[in-house]
């Protein structure tokens, strides 16, 4: 039986990322962060809580690093973990170049002393590619990063290959177009819209407050890309690829099509609040998946219209559920059962 470890299997693409490897019957270790409210919520959402295995790890500290390592023996790493909002990269520059950027090299030096076998992805993205140019990016597209998350990135996609190229380690970058799901933060836009379009729809809420409208992004579905992932990790020879739809939308089309599944008037709902404008924006990105399609055979599932539809049915189900006084999926109110939480420092020494 093949090992993984996913970092950072509390976010979305680490919860959907699990459920598919233990269909393909792994062993899946995931690192999570010690918070003061525990954060299960993705992966009870799945059903998969208590199928993993927990180890706690923060990206700043090597030492929790190697000992997830040692503690899981992965053939597979899959790392996933970094502040990964493009907004809070401006406020918080220092810590993002840290947990988006540093983080992978340490990571990767882990790796190398302890687990130099295993296999390596890099959670890349299309940030990387800046938001200047027109036309669909792939693999040689250049690189123009325009936040401290993309900087950090760039980084780390960088490191990942020089791994490759140093030390003959199997490292991969996938290059990952905006990917979304009912299990996206509900800081990001495309989640931010369908909750409060659900709200809106129930009379929960009035006014939906945005930022820039006219900005374009090719997005996806997280399960269809986690698989992407995977997909890398088998190939003979480790490479970098670029995942996406090869479809951009605009923001307003996606407040349009969920107002438009709700019988929502945008107009009277939308307010554009100028704080939400970034102080550089990626004004279009849309991907070119060619490679990955060709030798991964790759596609994507699920079109924009159907994802808008999924999400905002699913919003609108946690709150009609939370209306009738059911179990509110997000707010995760009781620690779950720990049994699978390895406390390494002491389970390692018996
Ligand atoms: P996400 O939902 O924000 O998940 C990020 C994960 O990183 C969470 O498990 C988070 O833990 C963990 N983390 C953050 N800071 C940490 C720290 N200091 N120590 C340990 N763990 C930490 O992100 P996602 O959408 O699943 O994305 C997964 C990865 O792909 C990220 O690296 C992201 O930058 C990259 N990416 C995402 C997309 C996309 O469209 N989703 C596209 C391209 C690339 P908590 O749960 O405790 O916060
Ligand atoms: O913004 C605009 C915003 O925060 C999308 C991350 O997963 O994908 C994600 O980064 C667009 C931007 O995602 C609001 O200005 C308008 O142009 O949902 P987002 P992102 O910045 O594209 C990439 C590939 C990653 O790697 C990242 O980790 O929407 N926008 N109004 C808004 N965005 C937000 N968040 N909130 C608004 O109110």
């Amino acid at each position: 039986m093949k090992s993984a470890l996913i970092t950072g299997i509390t976010g979305q693409d680490g919860a959907y990322l699990a459920k598919f490897l233990l269909s393909k019957g792994y062993r899946v270790y995931g690192t999570f962060r010690r918070l003061s409210t525990p954060n299960f919520w993705r992966l009870q959402a799945l059903g998969v809580f208590p199928k993993v295995k927990l180890i706690s790890m923060d990206l700043g500290d090597f030492s929790s690093i190697s000992e997830a390592l040692t503690a899981s023996k992965p053939d597979e790493i899959y790392h996933l973990a970094a502040q990964s909002f493009v907004g809070a990269s401006f406020e918080q520059p220092i810590s993002t170049s840290d947990m988006s950027g540093l983080a992978t090299t340490r990571i990767l030096e882990a790796t190398r002393i302890h687990s130099r076998d295993a296999r390596f992805y890099q959670a890349s993205t299309s940030e990387l590619f800046g938001g200047s140019q027109l036309g669909p990016r792939s693999e040689s597209s250049p690189f123009e990063p325009q936040s401290p998350y993309a900087a950090a990135k760039l980084y780390a996609y960088w490191m990942t290959k020089i791994y490759r190229e140093s030390y003959g380690m199997f490292t991969t970058n996938g290059i990952l177009f905006n990917h979304e799901s009912p299990l996206r933060g509900l800081e990001f836009v495309t989640r931010k819209i369908s909750n409060a379009c659900a709200r809106i729809g129930l009379g929960l809420q009035d006014k939906i407050r945005l930022g820039n409208l006219e900005a374009r992004r090719d997005w996806g579905y997280a399960p269809d890309y986690v698989e992407s992932m995977w997909m890398m990790m088998q190939q003979d020879k480790a490479d970098d690829y670029v995942v996406a739809t090869g479809v951009s939308h605009s923001v307003a089309d996606f407040v349009q099509l969920a107002c438009e599944r709700l019988n929502i008037d945008m107009s009277t709902h939308i307010r554009i609040d100028k704080s939400l404008l970034r102080p550089l924006e990626v004004d279009r990105l849309v991907g070119d998946a060619k490679k990955a399609k060709t030798l991964l055979h790759w596609e994507p599932r699920l079109g924009f219209s159907d994802l808008v539809t999924l999400m905002v049915e699913a919003d609108l189900k946690r709150w009609k559920d939370w209306q009738a006084g059911k179990f509110f999926p997000w707010d995760a109110p009781l620690y779950p059962d720990a049994n699978n939480i390895i406390v390494t420092r002491y389970s390692l020494d018996r």
